[in-house]
C-alpha cells in the first residue's frame, strides 16, 4: 500500500469513528412514532428529552414541521426553506420569502446536515433573491449557523455577500437619528398598533423600530465579527462603528424611561420624536441581540409588561401589543394578519431568545427567573396544538383554542417562528461558541429532575448532555454530564453550566469535501420547462409537478404530489425528461412514497411493485439493468430507492404496478435523481442547459457540448444562471464563454456575479452561424469569484447570443 493511501484510509477510518461513536440514551423511534421518514430524522435531530410533556411533544412536531420547509430547488443551488407550504402571490426567487430567514437558519442549525443551512445562506448572500422585501436578520443568523458547524471557511466566504445585503438598507438609513425606518408592513407587521392608528391601517407608515434597529445592529456585529476573521480589519471597524452608532440610536430615541420600554417612533409628522402610545411586543427584541446597557438596571423594568396581565400576558402567549391599548384587538377569529392583539410565533420566538438572554448575559430581575422562563416557553408550546396534535399556523387567539390565521392548505404548518432553538439554545441552553469550547447554561427549574440531549452535532463532533438528579432515569450517577464522541468527558454532581474543551474541529478539515458533488437532477422549482415530468395518468387531486418541486410533503392536507388515483391501468408510469440533447450518467431514483391509506384518508398506498426504465439512444425504453430497492419492500410514507447499473440517458421513467389486490393506486410527493454534478468533461466547466433559465430555450446541438445549448434568449428578462460555479479560492479568474451569434452584429448581455459585481460581456458574430459551437469560438471575461457557489447570470443585452458552455480557467 502507498503512503498516501495508508493515510487517506487510516483518515477516514479515523472520521468515520470519531462521527459514529456516540452514547444511546434515547430510544429514539419511540419519540418518532407516527412520523413520516423517521430515518431523516435520525440522521439529522438531536434526541430531547425533558419533564415537560408539552415542550418535548411540540419538539418532535417542529423539526416535522421544519421539514416539511426545506426545498430543494435548483442544481448547485441546493436547499432554501419556504415559509408556506404552497407558492404565495408575494413570494421571491425559487418561492422565498426573506421575512423569516433569521428564524429559517436559528431552526437548521441544529440540523446535522449542513448543508440545509449552507445552502440556504448562501443563496441569501449570493443569489440576488429580495434580501430587503422585509426586515431581517440573516447575517446575524448565518453566524450563528458558523457557531455551531465551526465552519470557518464557510463563513468567512459569505461576508461580500453579507455585506451587500447589509448596504442594501442603506436607503433607508436616517444619519441624524443613526437609525433605519421601515414600514410596520416591512417589519412583518400588518395592523399593527403601530399603523392601525395611521391613514393606511395596513401597511402603516414609517417609523424607527426596536425590532429592526436591533437585527441591523446584530448584523453589523457579526460582519464586524466576521471580517475581523478575515482579517480585513477596516471592515470590521467601520462596522463595529456602524453598530455601535445604530445600538446608540435604540437607547437614546426608543426608550422611554417613564413608560419603561422601547417604542415604535413615526418618522413623518413627528418632529419631537414622540413615541408610540402603545408597548408592542417587538420591544422585546433588543435583548436577544445585546442592546440594552448591562451596566443600567433601568432597562430590565421592561419584563414587567410581559408578565402584566394587562400588557402582553395572556393565556396563549405574549400578545402582539399590550392588552390596555386602545389599538389591541384580541377577539379576532378567522382573519390573516392582525398584528395588534394575536398572539405570534414569529413574535413568540424573539421574546423567549430575548428572555433567556436577559437571565443569561444581564441576570434575573423582580420577574425574570428560570421558573417564569419556563411559563412563557411552556405557554408556547402549549400555544402550539390544534385539536390535540401539535400544529403551527400564522397567528393564534390569546383567550381561546383557535388558530385565528389557518387557511386550509396553505398556512398548515407555517415556518415563521423559531421553536426548536428556542428549547436548544434557550432552555437547555446550548451556547455555540467561536473557538473550540462547548458551552451549556441550562434555564431549567430545579424541580426538574432530568434532561437530555443526545446526537447533537457540534463543531463536527457529536455532543450528548443529560442531567440526571438522582441517577436512576439513565442509570447513572447523580448530576450533569456531557459526552463527547461516546466518551464522557465532564461531570458536575449538581445541575450546573458546563465548559468542554474540544479537540480541533473537524469541521476545517471535512468542509473542504463539503462540496457536495451530487445534486437532483430531477428537480424543477418552476414547474414548466425541464426538468419536464408527465404520467400515463395522473389523478385530478394531484400534480406530476408537485412530485418534482423539491417539497416533500407525505400529508393528505396540505397537499403535495402526484397518484394515480381513479386510473384503470394496472400499471402507470411517471417520466423526467432532462431536456433535449441532455443525456445523463444516472444509478438511482428516490421515491418519497406517499399513503393515505395508512392515515385513513384515501386509497393511495404503496406500490405492488416499481420498475425503473431509461431512453436508449434509439429511442426505446428499455429496464434499467441491476435493479435493487432499498428497503427491500415499500414502507408507506417513506423513502423507496431503486439503485441500478450507471446508464447514460436523456429521460428516465417509473413504472408503478399498483396494488390490484387491494384496490389501491400508487403516488408519490416527491421523486429525486441524485447523480454527480456537473457531468462535464473538463474540471471548472459549466453547461448553459444545466443552469436556471428564465425565458431561454433547451436546444440540442450536435456540435453543442454536453449535447445541448441555450437559445432563444430574446426577452427583456431572459437570462441563464449558472449555478454552483465552485472554486476553492477567492480571486479573479478568466472564464471562457462558448457561444454563437449568427447575426453580422456584435451582442451583448449583462452578466452579474453573486449579486455584487457586474459586466457587459461582448460577443462578436461567429462565423459558423446559430447553433454551431467549436472549441475555437468563446469571448473571454475576467470574473472575480468567492471561495464556494458562486452565481452567475447572463441576461439578455443587446441582439441575440446562443450560450454553450463556460469554462472556468483554475
Ligand atoms: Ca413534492
Ligand atoms: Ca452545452
Amino acid at each position: 500500500m502507498n503512503l498516501k493511501l495508508f493515510i487517506y484510509i487510516a483518515l477516514a477510518t479515523l472520521i468515520g469513528l470519531a462521527s459514529s461513536q456516540n452514547t444511546n440514551f434515547v430510544d429514539k423511534d419511540s419519540k418518532l412514532v407516527g412520523f413520516a421518514e423517521p430515518q431523516w430524522f435520525k440522521d439529522n435531530i438531536p434526541f430531547v428529552e425533558v419533564p415537560d410533556t408539552e415542550i418535548e411533544q411540540v419538539y418532535y412536531y417542529r423539526f416535522s414541521s421544519h421539514k416539511r420547509h426545506l426545498r430543494y430547488a435548483v442544481p448547485g443551488v441546493g436547499y432554501t426553506v419556504t415559509e408556506f407550504v404552497h407558492k404565495v402571490g408575494y413570494s421571491q426567487k425559487f418561492d422565498t420569502i426573506n421575512a423569516a430567514a433569521g428564524h429559517h437558519i436559528y431552526e437548521s442549525r441544529w440540523l446535522r446536515n449542513t448543508r440545509y443551512a449552507e445552502d440556504y445562506i448562501n443563496f441569501w448572500a449570493r443569489e440576488g433573491a429580495a434580501n430587503q422585501q422585509y426586515s431581517e436578520w440573516i447575517a446575524n443568523a448565518a453566524y450563528s449557523n458558523f457557531l455551531m458547524t465551526g465552519n470557518k471557511d464557510f463563513i468567512l466566504s459569505q461576508q461580500e455577500g453579507l455585506v451587500n445585503n447589509f448596504n442594501g438598507w442603506n436607503d433607508r438609513y436616517e444619519p441624524e437619528l443613526d437609525m433605519y425606518f421601515l414600514s410596520p408592513h416591512d417589519d412583518a407587521m400588518e395592523h399593527s398598533a403601530s399603523s392601525e392608528q395611521t391613514d393606511d391601517p395596513y401597511h402603516g407608515g414609517l417609523g424607527y423600530r426596536p425590532s429592526f434597529n436591533s437585527e441591523m445592529y446584530a448584523n453589523a456585529i457579526v460582519i464586524s465579527k466576521i471580517a475581523r476573521l478575515n482579517n480585513d480589519n477596516s471592515t470590521a471597524e467601520e462596522f463595529e462603528v456602524r453598530a455601535a452608532a445604530i445600538r446608540k440610536g435604540i437607547l437614546d430615541y426608543l426608550w422611554d424611561d417613564e413608560r419603561t420600554f422601547f417604542y415604535h417612533m413615526f418618522r413623518e409628522n413627528n418632529t419631537n420624536n414622540e413615541l408610540l402610545d402603545t408597548r408592542e411586543e417587538i420591544g422585546l427584541f433588543p435583548w436577544r441581540f445585546g442592546v440594552p446597557d448591562p451596566t443600567d438596571p433601568k432597562y430590565a423594568r421592561a419584563w414587567e409588561h410581559l408578565f402584566d396581565p394587562q400588557g402582553f400576558n395572556s393565556t396563549y402567549g405574549p400578545t402582539t401589543c399590550e392588552q390596555r391599548s386602545p389599538w389591541f384587538d384580541g377577539n379576532q377569529t378567522s382573519m390573516c394578519c392582525f398584528w395588534n392583539g394575536n398572539s405570534w410565533p414569529y413574535s413568540t420566538g424573539h421574546v423567549i431568545n430575548a428572555l433567556a438572554a436577559q437571565l443569561r448575559d444581564y441576570g434575573t430581575t423582580n420577574v425574570v427567573n428560570v421558573n417564569t422562563f419556563l411559563e412563557v416557553l411552556h405557554k408556547y408550546a402549549e400555544t402550539q396544538f390544534k385539536d390535540g396534535k401539535p400544529y403551527v399556523a400564522e397567528c393564534h387567539s390569546p383567550y381561546r383554542k383557535l388558530w385565528v390565521c389557518d387557511s386550509k392548505n396553505g398556512s398548515e404548518h407555517y415556518a415563521h417562528s423559531t421553536y426548536v432553538d428556542n428549547v436548544l439554545g434557550d432552555l437547555l441552553g446550548i451556547v455555540p461558541q467561536p473557538d473550540n469550547f462547548f458551552v451549556i447554561i441550562p434555564l431549567i427549574p430545579s424541580t426538574w429532575s432530568y434532561f437530555i440531549v443526545e446526537d447533537l452535532l457540534y463543531h463536527g463532533h457529536n455532543i450528548t448532555v443529560l442531567y440526571d438528579a438522582d441517577g436512576s432515569r439513565y442509570n447513572t450517577t447523580p448530576g450533569i454530564k456531557v459526552f463527547l464522541n461516546g466518551e464522557l468527558v465532564g461531570a458536575k454532581p449538581t445541575l450546573d453550566r458546563m465548559q468542554i474543551s474540544l479537540p480541533r474541529p473537524e469541521g476545517d478539515e471535512s468542509s473542504k469535501n463539503a462540496i457536495q458533488k451530487v445534486e437532483n437532477y430531477a428537480a424543477n422549482v418552476n414547474g414548466f420547462g425541464y426538468p419536464m415530468v408527465d404520467a400515463s395518468f395522473t389523478s385530478i387531486h394531484a400534480s406530476v409537478w408537485q412530485a418534482v418541486d423539491g417539497r416533500i410533503i407525505y400529508d393528505h392536507i396540505p397537499s403535495n404530489r402526484w397518484t394515480s388515483f381513479d386510473s384503470l391501468n394496472e400499471v402507470d408510469w411517471f417520466s423526467v425528461d432532462f431536456g433535449p440533447g441532455r443525456v445523463k450518467t444516472v444509478d438511482q431514483v428516490k421515491i418519497y412514497v406517499y399513503s393515505d391509506v395508512a392515515t385513513n384518508e384515501g386509497d393511495v398506498d404503496c406500490p405492488a411493485s416499481v420498475t425503473i426504465e431509461v431512453l436508449s439512444p434509439s429511442g426505446n425504453w428499455t429496464q434499467a439493468e441491476n435493479q435493487t430497492s432499498t428497503p427491500a419492500v415499500c414502507v408507506p410514507n417513506d423513502i423507496l430507492t431503486i439503485h441500478f447499473t450507471p446508464v447514460q440517458t436523456q429521460k428516465v421513467r417509473i413504472l408503478f404496478h399498483r396494488n390490484v389486490q387491494e384496490n389501491w393506486w400508487a403516488g408519490m410527493t416527491e421523486v429525486e435523481i441524485w447523480a454527480p454534478w456537473p457531468q462535464v468533461e473538463e474540471e471548472g466547466t459549466y453547461e448553459a442547459e444545466d443552469g436556471y433559465l428564465i425565458n431561454a430555450v433547451i436546444t440540442a446541438g450536435e456540435t453543442a457540448s454536453g449535447g445541448s445549448y441555450v437559445g432563444q434568449i430574446e426577452a427583456d428578462d431572459a437570462s441563464v444562471e449558472f449555478t454552483g460555479v465552485w472554486v476553492d479560492e477567492e480571486m479573479e479568474y478568466e472564464v471562457q464563454v462558448y457561444y454563437s451569434n449568427g447575426v453580422q452584429q456584435e451582442a451583448t448581455m449583462n452578466v452579474t456575479i453573486n449579486n455584487v459585481n457586474t459586466q457587459v460581456a461582448s460577443f462578436p458574430p461567429t462565423i459558423n452561424g446559430w447553433g454551431q459551437f467549436d472549441q475555437n469560438t468563446f469571448v473571454t471575461l475576467r470574473i472575480p469569484l468567492l471561495r464556494g457557489n458562486n452565481v452567475i447570470i447572463f441576461k439578455h443585452a443587446d441582439n441575440l447570443v446562443e450560450l454553450d458552455k463556460i469554462k472556468v480557467m483554475i
